[in-house]
């Protein structure tokens, strides 16, 4: 569960007002009850957590409390909010991180009496908000079962974070939104990060060798460019497994690297260059390379594949400038008439409507290029549930991609609806993906569509589980705000029958390179076949139908892991 925010905490002027009205020292900077420039302060309890970890997690907040400094010395306009103490005084403390997960346990070192009145969360908690430079919502992270309910009077009391709890009107129960479940730390403990497939290692999104994984990654991105598949899923492999190992990697424990699967020679010889030298030369010849920076400012265009990039570079384009003559695009101005996908054939997948996606990717391209937060992720569902509720009563969806993960910056919104109705919802789904982009787009939300599909008639040379999504990728834009400046966003729409939501969720949670090892475990190990549109078993086509995303897991013999430990690709 979330912070509470004030309601309309992305304007300044709001701000202003609130502190003008209750007076500065009152104005609270989350639900912790903590003054807005006071610091947060973190006890973290030593017990079972590994040395090593713990002066990683110590060095944590001292670095993010140095640049956080540095920062305001420099007068710097992005210091974070996020403030946080170190402290050895248990009473004192906001919040207990700790790796214990059992009361008893945490009893053995600190008074419970005490720790009642604190969040205790897990120290994924810390790295997170470290990362996200904000006081992330602890609902996700608490670490002792007993405490939940302390942890979320202690810190959180409003509605979602990835889940949002319907008020007002929406309570009636026209729509709503699932809740996720929170990290179990004894399940989390079940998991292995020496483990050969990454739906069985913890990924955390950001793991203490995200410098190393960041720069393998440029040799990865370098190898999908040009299309060298295999490779490049090597060098995925890599990084998911440097993702889920839980230490800092340095010369002195590079034997026990050596011990983990997928990591090859060529690996290692790079990840010992990169201790040595902070850098791998073969990830900054790339960068230096024209090729690559051409292939790789292409594919950031949405529409272009590596394939496409190649093709273009060929035909001796270097620059996006380049290709907005090309296709004869006006940056800002995209007045295609891409809606008419909305009356095309449901599978309009050709070679016009391809190039139509691109022209309205190159066109938007500096405001798709944007990232977008949290915040905005929420109201963008928010608003398409409530537009599709004037359609269709009792759907629910969960906004599903980077944000579920817990990324506090996302590319673009995913979003997977189904009905609530176990038994009929199946049929109250059936063309509802049209109908609602249809009725986004006459209400001025969905300005383009760059993708429509709607479910196919039952063929049986497919597994029939393909039959059961709809799906429109489209460009949303706010459209009543007419002070300030539109921002096209990217919003993909995925909608599932009751019986196959679960996995699709799970299917579009990611990340990439976990969904690839759910894949596998699921036809290597188990004799069964996943993928966002159902689960079915080899031998007989026996189809499994979840009513949880945990019954996903179980279905496939795998121990339920959290969304936000599912960051197995860079
Ligand atoms: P971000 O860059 O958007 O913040 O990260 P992301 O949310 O992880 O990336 P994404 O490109 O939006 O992909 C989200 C997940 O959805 C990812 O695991 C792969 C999956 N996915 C697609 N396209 C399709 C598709 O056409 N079919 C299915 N089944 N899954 C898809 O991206
Ligand atoms: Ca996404
Ligand atoms: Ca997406």
């Amino acid at each position: 569960m979330p912070f509470k925010r004030p309601l309309s905490s992305h304007t300044s002027d709001d701000s202003e007002s609130a502190s003008s009205h209750d007076g500065p020292s009152k104005r609270l900077s989350s639900p912790w009850n903590i003054e807005r420039d006071k610091a947060v302060l973190v006890y973290i309890l030593r017990a079972k957590i590994h040395p090593e970890t713990m002066s990683e997690l110590a060095m944590l907040v001292e670095n993010y409390k140095i640049e956080r400094v540095n920062k305001s010395h420099q007068g710097s306009s992005v210091v974070s909010e996020l403030n946080l103490e170190l402290t050895t005084d248990v009473e004192k403390a906001d919040v207990i991180v700790t790796a214990t997960n059992m009361r008893q346990r945490l009893e053995r070192h600190i008074n419970w009496r005490i720790a009642k009145t604190k969040a205790i969360v897990t120290p994924l908690w810390l790295q997170d908000s470290v990362k996200s430079g904000r006081l992330l919502p602890c609902g996700s992270y608490v670490a002792v079962r007993d405490s939940e309910d302390e942890t979320s009077r202690n810190q959180d009391t409003s509605s979602g974070n990835s889940f949002y709890s319907p008020s007002g009107a929406e309570k009636e129960g026209s729509w709503q939104t699932e809740q996720d479940e929170l990290i179990d730390a004894a399940e989390v403990e079940l998991l292995s990060h020496n483990a050969k497939y990454s739906c069985l290692r913890p990924s955390p999104l950001v793991c203490p060798n995200q410098s190393l994984v960041k720069e393998i990654d440029i040799i990865r991105r370098g190898r999908n460019i040009e299309g060298e598949e295999r490779s490049m899923v090597s060098y995925s492999r890599a990084i998911s497994v440097i993702k889920a190992y839980p230490r800092v990697i340095t010369e002195h424990n590079i034997q026990d690297i050596r011990k983990l699967p997928f990591l090859g020679e060529k690996i290692l010889s790079m990840i010992e260059e990169f201790l040595k030298t902070g850098r791998i030369t073969e990830a900054q010849t790339m960068l230096a390379d024209p090729r690559f920076q051409s292939l790789s400012t292409f594919i950031t265009i949405h529409g272009i594949g590596p394939y496409t990039a190649r093709r273009l570079y060929g035909l001796g384009l270097r620059t996006l400038e380049e290709l907005e003559r090309y296709y004869e695009v006006k940056p800002g101005v995209s007045d295609e008439e891409t809606m008419s996908l909305l009356d095309a054939d449901a599978s309009a997948n050709t070679e016009a409507a391809a190039e139509q996606s691109i022209k309205i990717g190159l066109a938007l391209r500096h405001d798709l290029s944007q990232t977008i937060p949290r915040e905005e992720v929420e109201d963008i569902n928010r608003t398409i549930m409530r537009e599709l509720s004037h359609i269709q009563k009792g759907c629910k969806s969960v906004i599903a991609g980077g944000y579920r993960r817990g990324k506090s910056q996302s590319s673009d919104v995913d979003i997977v609806v189904t009905h609530t109705d176990w038994n009929l919802g199946s049929q109250k789904v059936k063309g509802l993906c049209r109908k609602l982009v249809q009725r986004l787009h006459e209400q001025g939300f969905v300005t383009h569509v760059m993708h429509l599909s709607g479910f196919h008639e039952h063929n049986v040379l497919r597994t029939h589980h393909w039959d059961s999504l709809e799906k429109a990728l489209t460009v949303f834009v706010w459209p009543h705000n007419s002070s300030q400046r539109r921002v096209y966003r990217r919003v993909d729409l995925i909608f599932a029958a009751p019986e196959v939501f679960w996995t699709a969720v799970v299917g579009w949670t990611g990340s990439t390179m976990f969904e690839r090892d759910l894949r596998l475990w699921a036809k290597q190990q188990k004799g069964m076949k996943f993928d966002s549109s159902g689960i079915s078993r080899r031998h007989d086509s026996k189809l499994y139908h979840p009513r949880t995303e945990r019954d996903v897991f179980k279905v496939l013999g795998l121990i339920y892991i959290h969304p936000t430990l599912r960051n197995a690709d860079a």
